[in-house]
């Protein structure tokens, strides 16, 4: 028995338990021997529990634990049984009880403290009385760590790398099948839990330094409740890590860990939903705790079939393009904020305030208790525009650096674009987005790279950056959990993903590249594109991680990624420096990249031929070189003040150093 288990006991009274030690004949010299006898509940029943079945239950706390100096106001979620708190206290002068309100026939107490700024560190102890009975309840309140060095954001130099935990490596076999979740773990089965987890990640953290990354964006960590969740977008429990991933200790430990080898951690946020098994979707704290219920909802498929706007028929009709119309009927809208995702997953009402607080206080913790540098936000237009704008100014106000990064799957960025904060749209809101995953971009890679798509597609997309506050900050990629391998498209090959790293890790922002891909590694759709990394484990034929278990496409594609990501770290211009186009037609797109004292040409070529180009300069930041030197791939530059003459293979990509 723990310490904090005997709490109640002694706070029911000492000379109640002296009594029952000389019932049973224990002494006073076996006092310490108490720690680990088993108290009998009866003890205290008049106390805690008072008569009745009717007696106030208290089973769980959120967040179960705070601390002092970060927020004044505090919003406390109790559920349990009768906790129709008619007053509460609690034991500390400088924290005040300023409401309560219960509900659901009493399954859930809400709490709001006022936590003075004179509040000391320690257990906030509060007393609640209802019709039935009194209650208690407790909360840590800690004194927070020192900021240095943790809620980072991101910078210019950053690379970040996208791992499902699951799927990467498994550090601890002891947690594989935790023992309130028997059948979950399978490994030959693509749905189940394979037994990847935290200290796999942080295990391997040595190789993804190796490679070159300096981020990573784990898929969510937050405990789900059915057999195939192994994604973890299915929360059950916003307030535990899942205990096939490890313990919330685990993720404390990576982070830490992360941040000694000056690598950067990302959480996934998922406000938008929860789980189809989350406790609250039969029995939700508010009658409109959820946008409808579990009878009775709408879904997030269009309200109208075929495209409201005119588009090509291979576009498919999207409520994005609704969501950002100034002069769209509500109507229209609606599926997209309010609907049920997929029409399966519980829709959080974030238009509740009270909802909209228990979010905001859960990224919070999350982040106060672990360190981590930023959010990538999931489904970020699924949510109302409010929530993020208030959902970003509570964190900014605490981790002014922090980053977030949202996901907007479309392909146009004028409907990308539109969700990025800096600024107020035409709604009068200003989302607070840090930056967006450039998904205009990725559409265009894999339509050049795949489907015959011109190379000018490119500089089609970026011409676009106008539409952005920062786009600088905007994030390349060409892969994520929910899109077939790159390796497995028709009409891939290496040179190809070789490519679209290549394009990825130069183009203008801060790029994000999906867990061994660096390794080729092959899949088709959901859950394919989420194999285990091979080695990762200890059962595996092959070791992956390290460069005598890797085949030699594999390593190939390694030691391409590796080379593109050393050169990326060694120029700045190929960092945070400004894009300009030099040429761009069917077959090539050459940029410059200008940034310090630095300027950076990059050559690519998709077609199955060489080519030779002759590039004005004089109106470019180019003019006036005097030299070029070739620093990757095997192109050749000549440089001559006004013009630049360049030679790039067949399906490659070249960088040069021009001065
Ligand atoms: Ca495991
Ligand atoms: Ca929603």
């Amino acid at each position: 028995m723990r310490m904090y288990e005997l709490r109640p006991f002694f706070r029911c009274g000492l000379a109640r338990i002296m009594h029952w030690m000389r019932q049973h004949a224990i002494t006073a010299t076996s006092l310490a021997a108490a720690l680990t006898i088993a108290l009998p509940q009866s003890l205290c029943a008049q106390t805690v529990r008072p008569s009745g079945a009717q007696a106030p239950v208290v089973s769980k706390i959120e967040p179960p634990n705070w601390w002092v100096g970060l927020t004044s106001d505090l919003l406390l979620l109790l559920s349990g049984k009768h906790l129709d708190a008619t007053h509460t206290e609690c034991n500390l002068p400088t924290v005040k009880v300023s409401r309560t309100q219960s509900s659901a026939g009493g399954d859930y107490l809400f709490v709001w403290l006022k936590i003075g700024s004179d509040t000391k560190s320690g257990t906030l102890v509060c007393r609640f009385t209802t019709p039935n009975g009194p209650g208690t309840f407790e909360l840590p309140l800690a004194a927070r760590k020192p900021t240095l060095g943790r809620f980072q954001g991101l910078a210019p130099e950053d690379v970040m790398y996208l791992i499902m935990p699951d799927r990467f490596a498994n550090g601890d076999p002891s947690n594989d099948e935790p023992a309130d979740r028997p059948g979950s773990h399978d490994r030959s089965k693509p749905r189940a839990y394979h037994g990847g987890d935290l200290l796999g990640i942080r295990e391997h953290l040595p190789y993804l330094k190796d490679l070159g990354v300096t981020t990573l964006w784990l898929t969510p960590v937050v405990k789900n409740a059915t057999p195939d969740e192994y994604h973890g977008y299915g929360a059950a429990d916003l307030y535990a890590v899942d205990p096939h991933l490890g313990t919330l200790e685990d993720y404390q430990q990576l982070v830490a860990e992360a941040h000694r080898q000056h690598m950067k951690i990302f959480f996934d946020a998922v406000p938008n939903h929860v789980g189809p098994k989350h406790p609250w979707v039969n029995n939700p704290p508010l009658p409109d705790w959820f946008h409808g219920t579990k009878e009775r909802h709408i879904d997030s498929f269009p309200p109208v079939k075929g495209s409201f706007y005119g588009l090509p028929d291979d576009r498919p009709n999207d409520l994005f393009e609704a969501v950002v119309d100034p002069h769209a009927p509500l109507r229209l809208k609606r599926n997209l904020t309010e609907g049920w995702f997929f029409g399966l997953l519980p829709d959080m009402n974030t238009e509740n305030p009270i909802v909209a607080q228990y979010l905001l206080q859960n990224s919070i913790w999350w982040t106060e208790s672990s360190g981590l540098d930023g959010f990538r936000v999931d489904t970020f237009p699924y949510v109302d525009r409010t929530f993020w704008a208030g959902w970003h100014a509570g964190l900014r106000k605490l981790y002014p650096n922090l980053t977030t990064v949202g996901e907007v799957f479309h392909p146009d960025a004028s409907v990308t674009s539109f969700f990025e904060g800096g600024r107020r749209q035409w709604d009068g809101i200003d989302s607070g987005l840090t930056t967006l995953f450039d998904f205009p971009l990725f559409f265009a890679i894999r339509d050049i790279l795949l489907h015959d798509a011109p190379a000018g597609r490119i500089a089609d997309v970026l011409r676009h950056d106008s539409l952005y506050p920062r786009p600088n900050l905007l994030m390349p990629f060409f892969a994520n959990h929910d899109i077939t391998r790159f390796a497995s498209e028709k009409g891939s090959s290496l040179a190809k993903l070789q490519l679209a790293f290549g394009l990825t890790l130069t183009l203008r922002g801060i790029p994000e590249l999906y867990y061994g891909d660096e390794i080729a590694m092959p899949g088709g759709g959901d859950p394919d594109n989420r194999r285990d990394f091979p080695g990762g484990w200890k059962e595996d034929p092959r070791n992956a991680f390290t460069p005598e278990g890797r085949t030699p496409e594999q390593q190939q594609v390694f030691a391409y990624t590796q080379a593109l990501l050393k050169l990326r770290r060694e120029h700045p211009a190929l960092q945070g420096g400004e894009l300009w186009h030099l040429s761009s037609d069917a077959s090539s797109y050459v940029f410059l990249r200008q940034g310090g004292d630095e300027r950076i040409v990059v050559g690519f070529n998709k077609s199955s031929t060489p080519v030779a180009l002759r590039i004005p300069l004089n109106d470019t930041p180019a003019r006036g070189i005097s030299g070029a030197a070739t620093i990757f791939g095997a192109g050749k530059a000549v440089a001559v003040p006004d013009e630049l003459t360049v030679t790039l293979p067949a399906e490659s990509l070249s960088i040069f150093s021009v001065d």
